[in-house]
């Protein structure tokens, strides 16, 4: 009989808002048709496979509170034990996709060679595990930030042989995804960035990273990769100033070093709110500047002012985060990874399949509400009407077509007079009440 890893937690079904059993959803339903197709298509939910099968609870300043070793004893043992287990946890919550770093799924050996070694016995492993079980590859990605050779960064690092490692290890890395059918693959910067100027040549090493990239993307499609290369915005930890700041920043980045063809954001909670942005204003550009590509759901908490990776709850932020997501077109390539962590304290299995239906409940309430957001039409309603002075008027349809000059203009006011007397209140309370309609009704 196959071993069972996840003996205290049962399949988790659908039971309704009203339920009060902790070990089912109340509003994920995978299965239920909305818009034509099932739920599970909407939030194509994925595990992350660093945070859930392998951290445990190390942190700052203690050591591990959980086992992740599932009974193995070698490292290599452990790394099937956890694929085992994974692909367990995934069908009981009907998780179908997966995200991974390279040294997540196999032990690093002595040399670069036993560690490729060590990759290619469990990429195998794992895509048998795939051919039993369905779970595909939303995204793998190089922890290119672990290792000490990676101390002063990997493709922006002063130094030619780490960047050749670099190199090294995202080939092989991305052959493995392409073996395992991934369908993206993500590059976060790590430590690419810098503590102080006084010993960095910031033009250089971004020269670096965008020649980097160029060369990754050239090898990905050469052996087939054919999905989105995402990148993944990160103001700050672990050094003091990231390149990937925040989406406007790789934005700019991508335009700069003729990416954007091939690669799109994967835009995390916990990042964002790290940039003083939203999580909303960050999908929204990405949306705005035709960048979306997928989602690390979690997030943070705002007075503690580090990268919590919390599984996220708060139903306001997933709301408005599903708003815009399908404002963008649904996910047509990404999904939402949850790229997050039970506490330290909440260290049995049984919390990682509760921290699970938490979030994965948060964003199914969010998708639900924000049809209904859109059904209702009050807040779509009110800004397109805030904007009706460039469709109604003369002289907004000038310069909503691009005809205006200056002289037009000044000559438009000069002949109007003063302009405030146009003006109407932004009603911000208001909306927020019809937010909270919407919400709790
Ligand atoms: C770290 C990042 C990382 C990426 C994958 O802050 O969130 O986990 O998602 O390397
Ligand atoms: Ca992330
Ligand atoms: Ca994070």
């Amino acid at each position: 009989m196959k071993k069972e890893f996840f003996e205290q937690v049962p399949v988790i079904r659908y039971e309704g808002p009203k339920s009060a059993n902790p070990f089912a959803f109340r509003y994920y339903n995978p299965d239920e048709i909305i818009e034509g197709k099932p739920m599970r298509e909407h939030l194509r939910f994925g595990l992350s496979w660093w945070h859930t099968m392998t951290a445990d609870g190390t942190d700052m300043f203690g050591r591990g509170t959980m086992d992740k070793s599932f009974g193995g004893k070698t490292a290599m043992e452990k790394s099937k034990n956890r694929a085992c287990a994974a692909f367990e946890f995934m069908n009981k919550l009907s998780i179908d996709w997966f995200c991974y770093h390279d040294r997540d799924l196999a032990p690093e050996g002595e040399t670069l060679a036993q560690t490729n070694e060590n990759l290619d016995e469990m990429a195998d492993f794992v895509a048998d595990l795939q051919k039993e079980n369905g779970q595909k590859v939303l995204w793998g990605t190089a922890n290119c930030f672990n290792h000490p050779r990676y101390m002063h960064g990997a493709s922006t690092s002063p130094y030619a042989d780490v960047y050749a490692y670099t190199a090294a290890q995202v080939k092989k890395c991305m052959e493995v995804t392409r073996k395992l059918g991934g369908e993206n693959y993500l590059f976060w910067g790590g430590r690419e960035g810098y503590e102080t100027l006084l010993n960095t040549d910031m033009g250089l090493e971004l020269d670096h990273m965008g020649r980097f990239l160029r060369m990754c993307r050239d090898y990905g499609r050469k052996i087939g990769l054919g999905g989105v290369f995402f990148i993944e915005p990160k103001p700050k930890e672990p050094t003091k100033h990231q390149y990937d700041f925040d989406t406007a920043t790789v934005f700019g980045f991508l335009q700069k070093y003729g990416l954007l063809d091939d690669f799109r954001v994967n835009i995390e909670a916990n990042h964002a709110t790290l940039a003083a942005h939203t999580f909303q204003h960050e999908l929204a550009t990405a949306r705005v500047d035709g960048i979306f590509g997928s989602i690390d759901a979690n997030q943070g908490d705002l007075l503690l002012g580090w990268d919590t990776d919390q599984f996220p709850t708060n139903v306001y932020d997933t709301t408005l985060c599903m708003r815009e997501v399908r404002k963008a077109g649904g996910f047509t390539v990404g999904g939402l990874n949850f790229d997050a962590k039970a506490r330290r304290g909440s260290y049995t299995p049984e919390d990682i399949a509760l921290s699970y239906i938490a979030g994965m409940d948060a964003f199914a309430f969010g998708l639900r509400k924000a049809i209904e957001i859109e059904q209702d039409g009050t807040l779509d309603e009110f800004v397109s009407n805030r904007y009706r002075s460039y469709r109604e008027t003369e002289i907004g349809r000038m310069i909503e077509n691009g005809t205006a000059t200056m002289e037009e203009l000044e000559a438009y006011v000069l002949a109007r007079g003063e302009v405030t007397d146009t003006l109407e209140s932004g009603r911000q309370e208001y909306l927020e009440t019809v937010l909270n309609r919407i919400l709790f009704h």
